[in-house]
Formats: C-alpha cells, sequence, structure tokens
C-alpha cells in the first residue's frame, strides 16, 4: 500500500495549494481528500502494486461462474492481502459544499480493497476520530463470514466497537467474488463518508477488454449524519430525510445560490464532475455500488446498452437495459462496449435518485470521454427516455437469473416479520420489525453471550432463535409508507416474491431464484426471502441509514449451539475489555439503535 499512498499524496499535493484546478474545478484534495476515483488518473484494474500484486494466470483453477457452487466451493489461495485504515475526521467538499466528514485513510471515498476469490483479507482499522471521539466497526458487506462470525463488523452483535485510539484487525476469507463495498456499521457514520469499494476478482464466462474499477452512486448529505439523527429522533421529528445532492465516486456539482439564506458554510461552485476514459471499440466493466444512505439508484449512460453480469455477489446470465435500478447495498456489475461515437466522442453517465424519495438534487452525472475526446469539454448527449416507476421497487425478478443454478429447498422453518412506522411515548418517530425498535447494547455484543451459552436477551435487542434450522423462509410485510432495501448478513438468499399487498404463495423459478444479499420491499408490499443457514449471529436490516437508526433490525441466529462451540479469538473479547474502559470515563452519546 505505501507506494499506493505515495502516489496519491504526490499527486494531490501539487493541487494543494490552488483552490481550482486550470479546468476550472475545485482541486481534488479539496472535494475528495487522497481519493483518485472519478479523476482520470484513477487506475484501471487489477492494480499491480509491489506487495499486492494478483498473481498470474487463474488462482481459482478449474473452478468457473457457472459450474461451481460458490456456497459450497471456495478456493485457498494461501495469500493474504493486508490493508491498514485510519478512521479519521476532516472537512472536505466533494460538490463544493464544504462539511465534516469521516474518512477512511483521508479519501472519498475511501480506499479500494482487492484480492483475488480464496485469498485471505486482513485489514487493521485503526480509529482515529477525535474531536469528538467516536467509537467505530466496520462491515465487509456480502461477505459470507462462515465459520469467522466474529468479523462481520456490527457493533452490539458481533463485536464491542472499536473504541477511539484503539485498533482492530479483521481477517477473513474472500469467499465471493465480484463486486461490493465496506462500510461503518456503527450508528450511521456510513452517511458520513465512512465506506469505500471491494473488488474480488473471480471467473467471469463473458469476455471485456478494461475493468473500469468500482463506480460509486451515493446520495449525499450537507450536514453531518449526528445532527440528522438527532433531529430525526427528537420528539415530533419526521422519518423522512432530504438528500442535497446525489454522486457519482465522490463528485458533483452544487448550485450555492440555493443555499439557505443565513448559512455562511463556504460553498464553491463546479466543484467538478466524475470522468471516465472509455477505448473506442473496446468492451469495459463498470462496477456499480449504492453506497448511499437512502435513495435508489437509476444509473445509465447516454445512447450505451448495459449488459448485466452480476448482481451483488452472484453472477447472472448476462442481459441488456438502458437503466440499472440499486437499491442502497446493492451492487450490479454492467458491460458497456464503447461502439457508439467517434473516437472524439463525450456522453453523460447519469445516476437519478427515484423520485419515491425527497431530493434537493436528484440528478447525479458524469462525463465519459472516448480515446480521443477533449476531456475540458462537455458532452452534450441525449438522455434516455425511461419512465421512472416511482416505487423505489427492483427491477422485476424474472428478469434475472443466477448463472450458476441453485433449485429452491423446502423450508423447515417459515416466520412472518412485520414492518411498521410508529411514534413511541414521547412522540418520537421509530421502526418496528417483528414488533420490536431494536436498540443494541454496545458493550455486550449477541454474538459473545451466545458463544457463552447464554441466549436469552432483553427484547429490544430483537434476537430471534432460528434453533436448527437451516432452510429458513421469512415472509416480510411492510406495513409501512414507504419502501425498504431488507439486508441479511452472511448469506445470499433466495427471492421467492416481491409485489404489492399479501403474498398468495406465487415462487418466480422455484427451479432457480434469484439471489442477493439485498432486495428491495415496496411501500404496503411484501417480500418473501429464504436462506440456508450457516451458524453464527446475522443481522436482518433495512439498509437505509436513517431507518435502522430509527431500531428497523433483527438479529437472527443460527444453530446456536455451533455458535456456542466456536472459538472466538481473544482479541474480540480483548476489544471488549478496551471498549468497556473507554466507556466507563466517556460518554457514549448512543442516539440510535446503535447500528
Ligand atoms: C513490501 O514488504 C516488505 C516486507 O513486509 C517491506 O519491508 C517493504 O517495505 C514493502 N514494500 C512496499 C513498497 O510496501
Ligand atoms: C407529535 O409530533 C407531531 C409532529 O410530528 C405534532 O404535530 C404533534 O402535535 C405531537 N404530539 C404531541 C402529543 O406532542
Ligand atoms: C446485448 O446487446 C448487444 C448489442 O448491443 C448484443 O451484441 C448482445 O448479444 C446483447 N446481449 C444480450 C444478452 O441480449
Ligand atoms: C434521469 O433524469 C434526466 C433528467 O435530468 C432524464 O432526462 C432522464 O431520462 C432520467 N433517466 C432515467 C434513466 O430515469
Ligand atoms: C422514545 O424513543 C426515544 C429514542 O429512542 C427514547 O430516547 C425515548 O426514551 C423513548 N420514549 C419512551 C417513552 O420510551
Ligand atoms: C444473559 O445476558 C443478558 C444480557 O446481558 C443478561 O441480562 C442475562 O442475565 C444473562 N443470562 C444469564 C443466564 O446469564
Ligand atoms: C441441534 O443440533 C445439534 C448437533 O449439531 C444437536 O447436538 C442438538 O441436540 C440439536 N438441538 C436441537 C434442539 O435439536
Ligand atoms: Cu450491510
Amino acid at each position: 500500500m505505501g507506494s499506493l499512498r505515495g502516489l496519491l499524496e504526490g499527486v494531490v499535493d501539487t493541487a494543494l495549494d490552488s483552490l481550482y484546478t486550470a479546468t476550472g474545478s475545485l482541486t481534488q484534495s479539496r472535494t475528495n481528500g487522497l481519493s483518485l476515483l472519478g479523476t482520470l488518473l484513477a487506475p484501471t484494474l487489477p492494480l499491480f502494486l509491489t506487495n499486492n500484486s494478483l498473481p498470474d494466470g487463474y488462482p481459482w483453477g478449474e473452478l468457473t461462474d457457472e459450474g461451481t457452487n460458490p456456497y459450497t466451493e471456495c478456493p485457498r489461495t494461501g495469500v493474504t492481502r493486508h490493508y491498514d485504515f485510519t478512521v479519521s475526521r476532516a472537512s472536505i467538499a466533494p460538490d463544493g459544499y464544504l462539511r465534516d466528514v469521516l474518512l477512511v485513510n483521508g479519501a472519498f471515498p475511501g480506499p479500494l480493497v482487492e484480492a483475488n476469490w480464496g485469498d485471505t483479507i486482513v485489514v487493521d482499522v485503526h480509529n482515529d476520530i477525535t474531536g469528538p471521539e467516536e467509537g467505530t466497526a466496520i462491515h465487509w458487506h456480502g461477505f459470507l463470514q462462515h465459520g469467522t462470525p466474529w468479523e462481520d463488523g456490527v457493533p452490539g452483535i458481533t463485536q464491542c466497537p472499536i473504541p477511539p485510539r484503539r485498533s482492530y484487525r479483521y481477517e477473513f476469507v474472500a469467499s465471493l467474488y465480484g463486486t461490493s463495498w465496506y462500510h461503518s456499521h456503527y450508528s450511521a457514520q456510513f452517511a458520513g463518508g465512512l465506506f469505500g469499494p471491494i473488488v474480488i476478482h473471480g471467473p467471469t464466462r463473458e469476455n471485456y477488454d478494461i475493468d473500469l474499477g468500482p463506480i460509486l452512486l451515493t446520495d449525499w448529505y450537507h450536514r453531518e449524519y449526528f445532527d440528522i439523527i438527532e433531529e430525526m429522533l427528537a420528539p415530533g421529528g419526521s422519518a423522512k430525510v432530504v438528500s442535497d445532492n446525489n454522486l457519482i465516486d465522490g463528485k458533483m456539482h452544487f448550485d450555492c445560490s440555493t443555499v439557505a439564506p443565513g448559512d455562511n458554510t463556504p460553498c464553491f461552485d463546479n466543484a467538478g464532475v466524475s470522468k471516465f476514459r472509455f477505448q473506442t471499440g473496446k468492451t469495459h466493466r463498470l462496477r456499480l455500488i449504492n453506497g448511499g444512505a437512502d435513495g435508489v439508484q437509476r444509473f445509465s449512460i447516454d445512447e450505451h446498452t448495459l449488459t448485466v453480469i452480476a448482481e451483488d455477489f452472484v453472477p447472472v446470465k448476462p442481459y441488456n437495459t438502458s437503466v440499472v435500478t440499486l437499491g442502497v447495498g446493492q451492487r450490479a456489475d454492467v458491460l458497456v462496449t464503447a461502439n457508439v461515437g467517434e473516437p472524439t466522442s463525450a456522453f453523460w453517465m447519469r445516476s437519478n435518485l427515484s423520485s419515491c424519495l425527497p431530493a434537493r438534487q436528484p440528478y447525479a452525472v458524469a462525463a465519459v470521454y472516448y480515446d480521443q475526446a477533449d476531456t475540458s469539454t462537455t458532452p452534450s448527449s441525449r438522455a434516455w427516455d425511461v419512465l421512472d416507476p416511482g416505487t423505489c421497487t427492483n427491477d422485476d425478478l424474472d428478469i434475472t437469473e443466477p448463472l450458476f443454478p441453485i433449485p429452491l429447498p423446502e423450508p423447515t422453518l417459515t416466520h412472518t416479520m412485520d414492518i411498521e412506522l410508529f411514534t413511541n411515548a414521547s412522540n418520537v418517530t421509530l421502526w418496528k420489525f417483528n414488533g420490536v425498535s431494536m436498540r443494541a447494547d454496545y458493550n455486550s455484543p449477541v454474538l459473545l453471550l451466545a458463544n457463552d451459552g447464554n441466549f436469552t436477551y432483553p427484547p429490544q435487542w430483537n434476537v430471534v432463535n432460528q434453533h436448527n434450522h437451516t432452510a429458513i423462509r421469512i415472509i416480510v410485510n411492510n406495513r409501512s409508507p414507504s419502501a425498504h432495501p431488507m439486508h441479511l448478513h452472511g448469506h445470499n438468499f433466495y427471492v421467492l416474491h416481491e409485489g404489492p399487498g399479501e403474498w398468495d404463495g406465487t415462487i418466480v423459478r422455484p427451479s432457480n431464484p434469484r439471489r442477493r444479499d439485498v432486495y428491495s420491499v415496496r411501500s404496503k408490499g411484501h417480500l418473501v426471502i429464504q436462506f440456508d443457514g450457516a451458524p453464527g449471529v446475522w443481522p436482518f436490516h433495512c439498509h437505509i441509514a436513517w431507518h435502522v437508526s430509527g431500531g428497523f433490525m433483527a438479529t437472527l441466529i443460527v444453530k446456536p449451539d455451533e455458535v456456542e462451540r466456536m472459538e472466538i479469538p481473544r482479541d474480540v473479547e480483548k476489544n471488549c475489555r478496551a471498549w468497556a474502559m473507554w466507556s466507563k470515563y466517556n460518554v457514549v452519546d448512543q442516539i440510535d439503535s446503535g447500528t
């Protein structure tokens, strides 16, 4: 990592002394700190770095995406990828409006974690959050963590928060391949900038020439996450939070003339949008990630067809579309061929926040330049004319089929879990999931208690014991007036059905249902999922930052006997002792569910 850090600092520092670059946009260090994403200097993948180079050839051997069950077979490469994360506060202006953020290694979005399928990923996280100090914990979205549930990074569930000025090492196997992200699971810290992309290289049947790397699509807020939640969870507060902007790889313009009168925060017009280079005639792989707090993204590139080849960590039978819809936490890998224009052409890349949510500026754009285009020009391409259904639902279930087929097993256990919005006796608006508004106890992670043989918890932890069942079906009934991207940790679940009202028992393609780790349930609708449970304690929650803060989370204990027998590394307990010590002498302002 040393060499990349040096390269980044070199590039960014040269621009530090002036506010604007030669082409009139804000300098990269002011908008995105030490990140190069969204600039023409961003490297294509894989990155070959001195101590971090991917071995030649295919370390996954004979395993393929269409012939291998990734849940039962995983290559063992023997290679470890080591990363060092320092989490700290900073002030940046991704869209020109200066705000306080939380960053990994001074970069927005955070640095890329890259590995091969079957590698071991080691991340040393140093909590350098000061002024004021705050705990943290990092979740590695979409990884199975089978056999290592304590590495899942959820405070109060799988670990205690990492106290300020302390370090914690995460170590887990890259058990699946494709595109994902990491993000803080401590309160709504990820809405304050604490997230970054993950790319795991694996077998891909489809051919492409250039891997353009991660493209993070994120709604953006001009206020700190803590202030947003404090207001939302105040008596008489509203569960609806309005986003201020929408970013592609952390960049977008903002019209500073729309800043509220009396708001003296520095705001600069023309912050600059992300720029991408296409090689004429070549096929590019784009790794789309909705890493936002709330909004549903509708991604497109003017005049170009997108071929979807993977959704979340699941390779799918390729299909063509002009728009890809992603709820918070969802990913899509798409192939795009640069055969629409001349070598000098430029096009707009767009990501629109779906109209089902309130947004001050929902339209993100980035520029795509073919190889001989002048990168100081502005594209003049025409947008695809596609109607936004305005429902915040995912694209139809029957459109996508996993490349490796798995027929739906018969369930041995079926639950019904309801989603409700309510106000408590203090007139605070909160969420209930399965009858409970969850609140975690940072000092008593469920996993450690279960490992000690204690399966009796306070009701507000919302823990549901699945006992020995492994074919578990959950019918989610959404009684609330908004849509929710539902995320289950540790599994790709089968999506049986999603629709309005009650479920009528229909299952879409039981011979090979769609599988994902996040799927959206519409307002006043239902979502039916099923999963092959692995031993552990697994959060099942809405991925909207504000909703999970308001208590929208349950924790499923699978195979308690095996959880009790797990040998959890001493460092997990050691971190809890450090947190207990820190929280004894410092006030932990747990304003929300904690996760
Ligand atoms: C590579 O790893 C070796 C041994 O761990 C270390 O001494 C060296 O500084 C590293 N080089 C870079 C460029 O990170
Ligand atoms: C609760 O808050 C709402 C605003 O959301 C307000 O209209 C209502 O009067 C409050 N009710 C009480 C009992 O304070
Ligand atoms: C997608 O469209 C391209 C042309 O743009 C075509 O070559 C390809 O066969 C299509 N793929 C599918 C799966 O329909
Ligand atoms: C995105 O919004 C623009 C308006 O800014 C519109 O022209 C375009 O059709 C929208 N695209 C999609 C896919 O909804
Ligand atoms: C209502 O919820 C808020 C936020 O979780 C909490 O601080 C307050 O104590 C609750 N009120 C009651 C009466 O439970
Ligand atoms: C289990 O843990 C909970 C939460 O810490 C505690 O209240 C309860 O007393 C414990 N039960 C036993 C049997 O130790
Ligand atoms: C659950 O399975 C374990 C073996 O993994 C067995 O020892 C235990 O008795 C089972 N528990 C129940 C309640 O069936
Ligand atoms: Cu997650």
